[in-house]
């Protein structure tokens, strides 16, 4: 929607204030050179109006009408013509001009109708001298006219009922269609501009301009004077200039052409049955997306959406073959093996969405592209047969930015260990599982990704002090291991910067190839570095090997 403002100076000062398209209408009716208004009849043709430049927006009876697929006799109800004439204004920053056929009744119907238009942003109002239901002027001839005082008092009790005092009542003087002759129209027009009418309409079914051009000349300008040229459409427009017409509406030009271009198109497709033949001759979707205003909304989605929705995502590590599950994985990485007939990295993906991680980058490796799966971005870790974990992290850096989650491709897990992991507050955050401890001895054997902690898990409810890591790796001797890291972490955009910046020092000193993530959290640890950990109790495990991997099938 555009907007109009001018330039108000007062006292040296200078600042834009808008113009209402009420006072824009009224200015262009009362500039001395003939405007243009242009019909319109829901908010996508007054758009189009708008957009080709058009000054102002004749809201036409008729084509609403048309429509809304009733007739041009009051079938529609004032109030649903007053939604559209709402989308309308919504839409567009030029002053409308409404049709108000008789205004809906009698004058106490008048004021309400003009008080509502108001509050629509409606700059104009034009009200005719016929009976309601009034019936459009082109059907049939000699229409019954209203009583002149009856209409005058439509005018005043419209004037008394302004909102704003710029907005204008337009006369429109029937007395030529329905066969009252000039005297009469004079006379009636004559009588409305003195009842308060801001303009004169006056109306004509010939195919000549010849009775309105008559009427021109003998009114000399008394009020501003608007005509409708449909039906003497040959007349050269620079009559209405000479004859000093302030404004001329084409009057249901978008309406027809509306018509011809739908049942074309429609018989078309009808015949073809194919699309094919008409998808070059009519408006592109994009087109539609553009006129809709969807840039707008993109725009507006990036200053409220983003600031309110703590946008995380995440980076799962998924290079590598998992040569301990064989034939498994001969012709697939292991994040897509089978778990109960989904791939564990499309259950991983999910959990991921479920607890609200927007971009979802898979880095890839062995296999790359049995990694098929939808919405996903990817970053690929051509190296993965000589390099580790940290190397595949390196090739998703431009992806450690603003909250992440970086995570295993061969883990599953609850949603809740994520939220715990989301909800715990620092810049470098680990889940860790206590219970890991306690397994049996076989499985404890088992255990890698060992980390010692500030304090051991104790499952009190009031233990809510922070826990800090203290040391990671797989070899931790027994009495330094209070959990195993479940191979998930949380960054913030300070801590992805330091990760980031960790990862460009290991370049640097050549230990990037090689490194795994626990030798990461190490070095930054190392450097001074906070981690914060989260302890977790099970709900989650990683398949590593094909005992991994009957549990998974077993538990899912
Ligand atoms: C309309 O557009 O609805 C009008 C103009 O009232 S006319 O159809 O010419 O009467
Ligand atoms: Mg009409």
């Amino acid at each position: 929607m555009t907007s109009n403002l001018n330039v108000a100076r007062r006292a040296g000062e200078t600042r834009a204030e808008p113009v209402s398209k009420a006072a824009q209408f009224r200015a262009l009716l009362n500039a001395p050179e003939l405007d243009f208004l242009m019909e319109a009849h829901n908010g996508l043709s007054a758009k189009i109006v708008e957009e080709a430049g058009f000054k102002g927006i004749w809201a036409s009876g008729l084509s609403i009408s048309s429509a809304l697929g009733v007739r041009d006799s009051n079938e529609a109800s004032w109030t649903q013509v007053l939604e559209v004439l709402e989308f309308m204004s919504d839409a567009t920053g030029i002053p409308i001009l409404v049709d108000g056929d008789t205004g809906y009744g009698n004058f106490n119907n008048v004021r309400r109708l003009v008080q509502k238009l108001g509050q629509r942003d409606i700059a104009a109002v034009c009200i005719e001298d016929k009976l309601f239901p009034k019936t459009n002027s082109f059907i049939g001839q000699a229409q019954p006219l209203a009583d002149i005082a009856e209409f005058c008092g439509k005018i005043k009790a419209g004037k008394d009922s302004q909102l704003d005092e710029d907005f204008s009542i337009i006369a429109r003087v029937e007395a030529l269609i329905s066969g009252w002759g000039m005297e009469e129209a004079l006379k009636r027009a004559e009588a409305y501009h003195a009842a308060g009418a801001d303009g004169i309409l006056i109306h004509s079914k010939m195919a000549t301009a010849d009775e309105i051009l008559t009427f021109a000349r003998e009114w000399g300008n008394r009020a501003p004077v608007v005509i409708v040229p449909t039906m003497y459409y040959r007349t050269p427009t620079d009559a209405y200039r000479e004859h000093e017409i302030s404004l001329a509406i084409w009057a249901n030009h978008n309406l027809r052409a509306a018509l011809s271009a739908m049942r074309a198109v429609t018989q078309r497709i009808k015949d073809e049955e194919s699309l094919v033949g008409v998808e070059e001759e009519i408006a592109s979707v994009r087109d539609v997306f553009d006129i809709a205003g969807n840039k707008e909304l993109a725009e507006a989605e990036r200053r409220y959406l983003e600031a309110a929705e703590r946008k995380t995502s995440a980076i799962v590590l998924a290079a590598s073959r998992g040569s301990k599950l064989g034939k498994l994985t001969e012709d697939k990485p292991k994040g897509m093996v089978d778990v109960r007939g989904e791939p564990l990295l499309k259950r991983l993906v999910g959990t991921l969405r479920e607890a609200g991680v927007g971009d979802v980058t898979v880095v890839r490796g062995w296999k790359k592209d049995a990694i098929d799966l939808p919405s996903i971005s990817t970053a690929d870790n051509d190296a993965f047969a000589t390099t580790g974990e940290v190397a595949s992290l390196a090739c998703a850096a431009d992806k450690l930015a603003g909250d992440v989650v970086v995570g295993y491709g061969d883990i599953l897990f609850r949603r809740f260990v994520l939220d715990a992991l989301n909800d715990t507050p620092g810049d470098i955050v680990l889940a860790v599982d206590a219970l890991s401890r306690g397994r049996d001895a076989g499985e404890a054997e088992r255990l890698v990704d060992l980390v010692g902690c500030s304090r051991p898990f104790t499952g009190d409810f009031l233990d809510d002090e922070p826990v800090t890591l203290t040391r990671i790796g797989n070899d931790l001797a027994p009495d330094q291991v209070d959990a195993e890291w479940v191979g998930l972490a949380r960054l913030s955009e300070t801590g992805a910067a330091r990760v980031a910046a960790e990862i460009e020092a290991m370049r640097g000193d050549g230990s990037l190839a090689k490194a795994s993530l626990l030798d990461l959290f190490q070095r930054l640890l190392d450097t001074g570095e906070t981690i914060t950990v989260v302890y977790v109790t099970g709900h989650w495990f990683d398949v590593d090997d094909a005992f991994d991997l009957a549990k998974a099938r077993n538990l899912m």
